[in-house]
């Protein structure tokens, strides 16, 4: 079950809003004959890719094989036809279930349906590991909104921005805190999430491109947080990405494609809802700036921090949040915190993740 983990997370960048899965099928005589995983949104189950990897002359040892998938077999037709349906035709002796889907089209059902044709089946293995890695996915079909993971760099004092606020100017550009060596982890963190979003101000200010650049993986999905129509239509973000959500107030016009109507006083809770359900965004990276971290903090709209801390004091600026009181350190003695270079970061979770 841990190589089929393992192998899941090969599609960290690519696999949402669907889950990660891996899927390992071992002969009797306990050798690998088949692995893979869910590579991509819309694309073969991990199940499917397994079963394909397995070499013709092995293909006699499947009815005495196991399989280990890291969730539930799905039970439905959806953009791929159902892997309990093939696990059922082929019929191995056992099927070993990390954790059980929580899809309310699957959840229970493959289970059900591998034992009523005669497969052995059990459920619940490194269920505590797996929780966490599809935390985005499970928390989707719990809570109906995305995974949010709240993103800022401060100086050793405690400041996102050196500049007084007359010189943060629409245009001024960014304000670099962290040194080069950040760079492709501040990457894979944009890499990780589905969306990325930042608010008008910043939007103006840093004039950020928002995309992943040092490591080789997608582009998250811009959404750009502008309620009160401040953004005009020429704004490099708009131009250059036709996939943009334009969150804005009903009263103002936009040329993007895809919008989200919202108001300020709707509160944070009812934007993530609408994200979901609207363009079904699994997780957002929440870049900034500081007003609009600020807001998802005090409304507790967050599941995660990722922050950098830079060793260079600048003395005054734009102040960072703050960490809020209880927050917890990463399950299963994950590093919670580490360096790059000079950098160092810490990766902290909302205290209500603590049965994690
Ligand atoms: C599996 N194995 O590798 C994955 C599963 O639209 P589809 O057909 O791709 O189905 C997506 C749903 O299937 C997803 O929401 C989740 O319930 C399940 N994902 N199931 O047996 C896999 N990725
Ligand atoms: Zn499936």
């Amino acid at each position: 079950m841990r190589t089929a983990m393992e192998l899941a997370e090969h599609g960290q960048f690519t696999a949402a809003p669907n889950p990660l899965v891996g899927c390992v099928i071992v002969s009797k005589a306990c050798r690998i004959i088949g692995q893979g995983w869910h590579k991509a949104y819309g694309g073969p189950h991990a199940e499917v890719e397994a079963f394909e990897s397995i070499a013709p002359e092995d293909k006699a040892l499947l009815s005495e094989s196991t399989w280990y998938v890291t969730l539930e077999p799905c039970n439905h037709e959806g953009k791929t036809p159902a892997c309990a349906a093939l696990i059922e035709r082929i019929k191995p002796k056992r099927v070993v279930i990390g954790m059980m889907d929580s899809n309310p089209a699957v959840t229970g059902g493959g289970m059900e349906r591998l034992r009523r044709a005669g497969v052995a089946v059990e459920e619940g293995c490194l269920a505590g590991e797996l929780a966490w890695q599809n935390r985005r996915f499970f928390w989707n079909a719990h809570e109906k909104r995305p995974w949010v993971v709240l993103k800022w760099a401060e100086s050793s004092d405690g400041f996102m921005d050196g500049r007084p606020s007359a010189r943060r100017l629409p245009g001024a550009g960014g304000f670099p805190i962290t040194s080069e060596a950040a760079r492709p982890m501040t990457h894979a963190w944009r890499a990780l999430e589905q969306g990325i979003a930042v608010g008008a101000g910043t939007a103006l200010i840093d004039e950020p491109q928002l995309n992943v650049r040092s490591i080789e993986a997608p582009s998250p999905r811009i959404i750009l947080l502008d309620p009160d129509g401040c953004i005009g239509s020429k704004h490099t973000l708009l131009l250059r990405n036709p996939s943009l959500i334009h969150v804005i107030g009903e009263t103002f016009a936009t040329t993007a494609t895809h919008t989200c109507a919202w108001r300020v006083s709707e509160g944070l809770d009812v934007l993530l809802e609408r994200l979901y359900a609207q363009f079904n965004l699994s997780s957002l990276l929440i870049e900034g700036g500081a007003s609009v971290l600020n807001d998802f903090l005090k409304q507790g709209a967050w599941n995660e921090v990722k922050r950098w801390t830079s060793p260079v004091a600048i003395g005054s600026g734009l102040p960072a949040p703050a960490l809020p009181e209880g927050t917890l350190p990463l399950p299963d003695g994950r590093a919670s915190a580490g360096r790059a270079g000079e950098d160092s970061w810490q990766n902290r979770l909302h205290p209500r993740h603590a049965f994690d």
